[in-house]
């Protein structure tokens, strides 16, 4: 039996998959920090970067006495990886070429993944989640976008709507969705964005009027990623006109209600197989039911669920940089001029150096915000810098990589030109590196505006 065969056999189902996740919980002896953290610390928003770095030497002090600092993986996480890069080699990267070619969008890979566990990683095992740690999700976007980055970030997008549900919502709305969601039968969206609102995401003008036990839709969305494939879309309106995000709330809306229809699919650089559509609301009546927290409540919601979806992001870059620099190093090896290979010059030794360099520090950056935000410590600023930074490393390195391979990386025999197309995006969507940036300074100074 092939051993891919061996491990679906082994690990087929959610419910399989917590089983085998929980024997692993009780027969593991030493204590990893990444998967068996600390229990959450109670952090006092600060502005001031140097109280939380304070607390942090304090916490690291108390427990570096008892545990040293791990940069193992356990056998849960090896598992877990492992069976990702199998699956990913095995249904993804050969196909990936083409369905980028095509612009087909494989609707059949979410369910393979579903059998797998992977279409609830943050929800709790009730509800059919595999509820794993955020270190392991982070694992499982890196390996996935390794073969593709376009499923890998549209089962980060999934995740963060099932994940929010199962978060924000009450016991009625999780029984609705979030076991559906998280089995794979409902595919999820997430929809902030709008023509005229994308970083300053609370002006926001798509309207949602209260009418007693249901709101009235109307307005348009923008680029919303899995648009018009997925059956529950996530949708920040404004229930009160003129307030900011204060006057922004959280609704979840089914595709194929009244008045809910798609506009014009993106034609985009790359990621041409992740579908990017427009959502069009024209009197769209929703019952009271779907909305999603409280009234107003709506874009802290967007904004803390985009915290952990950044972390993905950032673990999805560092997966495209990888098989960038991979094939980069493969082709330096082998590829010879002036009587040596490549890889011989300094001029290239040293472009491999720094994209081998670059692409460590960015996955210890997000390994970290993961670790964090598992950890329930202060996460925004530390999900924002794994996000910008990994994501500003895989734009360098998949440029460098087709600059590797010259002629042949600009040319498709090779997938380099396809990792540089397809990762432009991850430094504009889910807030662009440059909405990072005020979110670190903002950090560390606070918002002096
Ligand atoms: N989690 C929860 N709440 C948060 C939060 C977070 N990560 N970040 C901010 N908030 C809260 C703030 O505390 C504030 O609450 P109070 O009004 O009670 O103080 C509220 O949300 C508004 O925050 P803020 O004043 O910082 O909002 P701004 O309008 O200044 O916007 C930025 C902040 C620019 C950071 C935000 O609009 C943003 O992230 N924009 C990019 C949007 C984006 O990522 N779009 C991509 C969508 S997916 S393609």
């Amino acid at each position: 039996m092939h051993p891919i065969d061996r491990a679906h056999r082994r690990l087929i189902g959610p419910h399989a998959i917590i089983a085998r996740l929980s024997a692993l919980h009780l027969h593991s002896h030493t204590p990893n920090l990444f998967i068996h953290p600390p229990p959450p610390k109670t952090l006092h928003p600060s502005p001031s970067i140097c109280y939380q770095y304070s607390k942090d030497i304090s916490h690291t002090q108390e427990t570096e006495r008892k545990t040293a600092v791990n940069f193992d993986l356990d056998e849960e996480q090896s598992e877990i990886r492992d069976m990702v890069r199998r699956f990913t080699e095995r249904e993804i990267t050969p196909y990936a070429g083409a369905w980028d070619e095509n612009n087909h969008f494989p609707r059949e890979i979410y369910t393979h993944m579903a059998e797998l566990g992977l279409m609830g990683m943050t929800t709790p095992e009730e509800y059919s989640g595999s509820n794993l740690s955020r270190l392991s999700g982070a694992l499982v976007y890196e390996e996935l976008a390794k073969g593709e980055m376009a499923t890998s970030v549209g089962l980060s997008v999934h995740n963060m709507v099932t994940g929010s549900i199962a978060r924000f919502g009450t016991a009625e709305q999780r029984q609705r969705w979030v076991t559906r969601l998280a089995t794979g039968q409902l595919l999820g969206a997430f929809s902030l964005s709008e023509t005229a609102s994308g970083s300053d995401a609370a002006s926001l003008q798509c309207r949602a009027e209260s009418r007693g036990d249901s709101y009235i839709l109307n307005g348009s969305k923008m680029w919303v990623t899995n648009g018009g494939e997925a059956d529950i879309y996530l949708l920040m309106a404004r229930t009160s006109a003129g307030k900011g995000g204060a006057g922004v709330s959280c609704f979840i809306v089914e595709k194929g209600t009244p008045g809910f229809s798609f506009g014009k699919t993106e034609r985009k650089m790359g990621l041409h197989s992740s579908p990017t559509r427009e959502l069009i609301f024209e009197d769209c009546t929703i019952p009271a039911f779907n909305r999603l927290g409280e009234e107003g409540q709506g874009f802290k919601i967007a904004l803390s669920s985009l915290d952990g979806g950044r972390i993905n992001i950032g673990a999805v870059a560092v997966g495209v940089a990888q098989a960038a620099f991979d094939v980069a190093c493969n082709y330096a090896r082998e590829r010879e001029q002036f009587g040596h290979p490549i890889g011989a010059f300094q001029a290239i030794q040293f472009m491999l150096a720094d994209m081998a360099m670059k692409i460590e520090a960015a996955r210890l950056l997000v390994y970290y915000a993961a670790y964090r935000l598992a950890a329930g410590q202060s996460t925004s600023m530390n999900a924002a810098m794994a996000k910008c930074f990994a994501t500003d490393t895989a734009m360098e390195v998949t440029t460098n990589a087709v600059q590797v391979l010259g002629g042949a990386g600009y040319v498709r025999d090779y997938p380099v030109e396809r990792y540089m197309r397809d990762v432009k995006v991850a430094q504009i969507f889910e807030g662009t590196n440059q909405i990072q940036r005020i979110v670190i300074a903002r950090a560390l100074l606070g918002n002096l505006r």
